[in-house]
């Protein structure tokens, strides 16, 4: 399939490692990946579901020990550890290569080797990038196959001269957690997943490459890798302005990548295309401006609280040709179902971990169904809303970049940052509470960097100074940069933004704060709204003038406590931390008095 010898030399190598059986290359076509399917349905890998209501959907299940990212099993092996910073794992590549290669040494014996090449981004274009991974998983194969764009024509790209790809090694191997590791080598361009078959541990185009080893290609390349959503919103004169957004795992890009907008905006022509859902990779383009691609083709989206109402988009993408993973089965028409899907858990359910059970009481008594990190893996094309620039090879403008998390409190709906230097310090201050994305306790404050703490592939101080320089050479082109918190909290615990939907309200503030056409009130934090500048028409129950007020406060206590924090946070990064990012705490310390 390819003639690039240093593919084939590479593969040769795995091989002779790895010891499989037989050696399949991907190339892409629909009878081999239909074979394919066709095989894991035979041996119980994966269940083909009901085919009117879901034609072309599978199901499967990962084992109970391995249903989310595993961060503490996660290491950034550059040769030098001060490279890999602290807020990685890191150990040396000679001896973490030593440590695995045992591990890998035979052990795809009896099972077939999947060759896969994909590209990451729309084939041909200057923003994309070229991946091989080995696996001797069928999932992880129809998995790739939906997220990037898999297949023969991602080594045409390649050419046969080309070293410039990714190299990914994954081996299920018995899925033992005590052996599970998730390997970036970022100067070898090489990624090592073992023990693991659970989506980012094992999707190496996904976090693995589009993110920890892209992030240290863009630093040393000049470009960027993020956590990050790509929207348009057509306003209805007709233009379209492209955001980006950063929100830790589990806090809301899907959602607000495929928003629909409330009544009163659709009557008005606004409209919201999704690029991207979780990861956008920007280099400056020939006019100065910053521009976005999706490196995936596909959406692997938190199943658990998706329904017609809250994402309709998300919900009909779903619909087929979709993979669903540790989501329950209602056993009467062979469907799938969740938390929050609708109020009607199946009486004849199978739950996550494949036990038969009453789904009604099985709710009732407060049990889940669905894992809480159940995902849907689906075409980016079956998206309702998905953009018309979606395979655009030069990507879309950024006008705006927002951050934001989970925050019970301190945290306004929304604010913008000063400028760029004092947007790069509002990201390197995300904090949010922990999810069910990566294992571990769930609704534990961390700080996450820009929604990057589990997935810059380097020093997170040399990071924020690549952001600091890309501020420098975007200029007066450089988008504007926002933060917003759906996840403010009332007394008694309850969100007091509605979000979803409504958060195009947030949006059209934004917008306006780009073109400049609303002034606001400016704030030790940043730039807040006026009050009655975020349009509540409709929502005024909810949102009552008490609630706005709360939404958009600045508890100066609060703050410095925040600063206080954020003291302590910047000081593991020592000599590296930018002096930029010092001189914005302190400016933000004086202003807050
Ligand atoms: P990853 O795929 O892990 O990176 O997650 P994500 O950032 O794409 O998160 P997603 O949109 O899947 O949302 C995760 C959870 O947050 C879901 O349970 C949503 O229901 C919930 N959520 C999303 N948007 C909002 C919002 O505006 N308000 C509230 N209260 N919850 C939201
Ligand atoms: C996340 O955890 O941010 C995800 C899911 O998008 S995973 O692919 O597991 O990383
Ligand atoms: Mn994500």
């Amino acid at each position: 399939m390819t003639k690039n010898q240093n593919v084939l030399k590479w593969v040769e190598e795995m091989k002779a490692l790895t010891k499989p059986d037989k050696v399949i290359w991907i190339d892409g076509s629909e009878e081999q990946l239909q074979a394919l399917r066709d095989e894991a349905v035979a041996t119980g890998e994966m269940q083909k579901l009901n085919e009117e209501k879901l034609p072309g959907c599978l199901y499967h299940r990962t084992a109970e020990n391995d249903v989310a990212r595993v961060e503490d099993r996660t290491f950034i092996c550059s040769r030098e550890k001060e490279n890999a910073g602290p807020t990685n794992n890191w150990c040396d590549p000679k001896e973490m290569y030593a440590k695995l290669t045992p591990l890998y040494d035979g052990v795809m014996k009896g099972r077939t080797m999947y060759v896969i090449p994909y590209s990451m981004g729309p084939i041909g274009s200057p923003i994309a990038k070229v991946g091989v991974e080995i696996t001797d998983s069928i999932y992880v194969v129809l998995n790739m196959d939906i997220m990037t764009r898999m297949g023969a024509d991602a080594f045409k790209n390649l050419g046969d001269e080309s070293n410039d790809f990714v190299r990914g090694l994954h081996s299920k191997a018995n899925v033992d957690p005590e052996n599970r590791y998730i390997v970036q080598f970022p100067e070898d361009n090489t990624i090592w997943s073992i023990n693991s078959a659970y989506g980012g541990n094992v999707l190496l185009g996904k976090k693995c490459f589009a993110l920890r080893i892209a992030s240290y290609q863009g630093w040393k390349e000049g470009w960027m890798a993020e956590h990050m959503l790509i929207l348009g919103v057509k306003k209805p004169d007709g233009e379209v302005k492209y955001i980006t957004a950063a929100f830790p795992s589990a806090c809301g890009k899907t959602n607000l990548a495929m928003l629909i907008p409330p009544e009163g905006y659709k009557k008005a022509g606004y409209e919201v295309f999704t690029v991207g859902d979780d990861i956008a990779w920007m280099k400056q383009g020939p006019d100065g401006r910053l521009y976005a691609i999706n490196p995936e083709n596909g959406f692997f989206g938190v199943a658990p609280g998706t329904n017609a109402k809250s994402n309709y988009n998300a919900l009909a993408s779903t619909r087929k040709n979709t993979i669903f993973t540790n989501v329950a089965l209602n056993n009467d028409d062979n469907t799938v179902w969740w938390e929050g899907l609708d109020k009607n858990p199946p009486e004849n359910a199978t739950e996550w971990t494949g036990k038969k059970v009453n789904g009604k009481e099985w709710t009732a008594e407060g049990k889940k169904l669905a894992h809480p990190n159940s995902r849907f893996t689906a075409p980016a094309k079956n998206c309702p809303c998905v953009s018309p620039e979606f395979d655009n090879p030069q990507g879309v403008p950024i006008s705006a970049i927002i951050f934001g998390g989970r925050r019970a409190a301190t945290t306004p709906l929304v604010y913008q940052s000063f400028n760029w230097q004092h947007g790069t310090y509002v990201g390197s201050a995300v904090s949010s509470e922990t999810t069910a994305a990566a294992t571990g306790a769930v609704g534990v404050l961390r700080h996450d960097p820009m929604a990057m703490k589990p997935f810059c592939g380097y020093h997170m101080a040399d990071y924020w100074a690549h952001w600091l320089e890309m501020g420098k050479k975007l200029g007066d082109k450089a988008p504007l940069i926002f933060n917003v918190n759906w996840f403010k909290q009332d007394e008694n615990g309850n969100f007091m933004w509605p979000g979803f939907g409504d958060n195009m309200r947030v949006l059209d503030w934004i917008i306006k704060r780009c073109e400049g056409t609303i002034d606001a009130d400016k704030t030790p934090i940043g730039y807040l709204p006026k009050k009655g500048d975020i349009n509540l028409e409709g929502i005024e129950d909810e949102v009552t003038s008490e609630v706005e007020d709360k939404l958009l406060a600045v508890d100066k206590d609060l703050w410095k406590k925040e600063v206080a924090e954020m003291g302590e946070f910047y000081k593991q990064f020592g000599d590296k931390l930018p002096d930029e990012l010092k001189q914005e705490l302190a400016d933000l310390s004086a202003r807050l008095g």
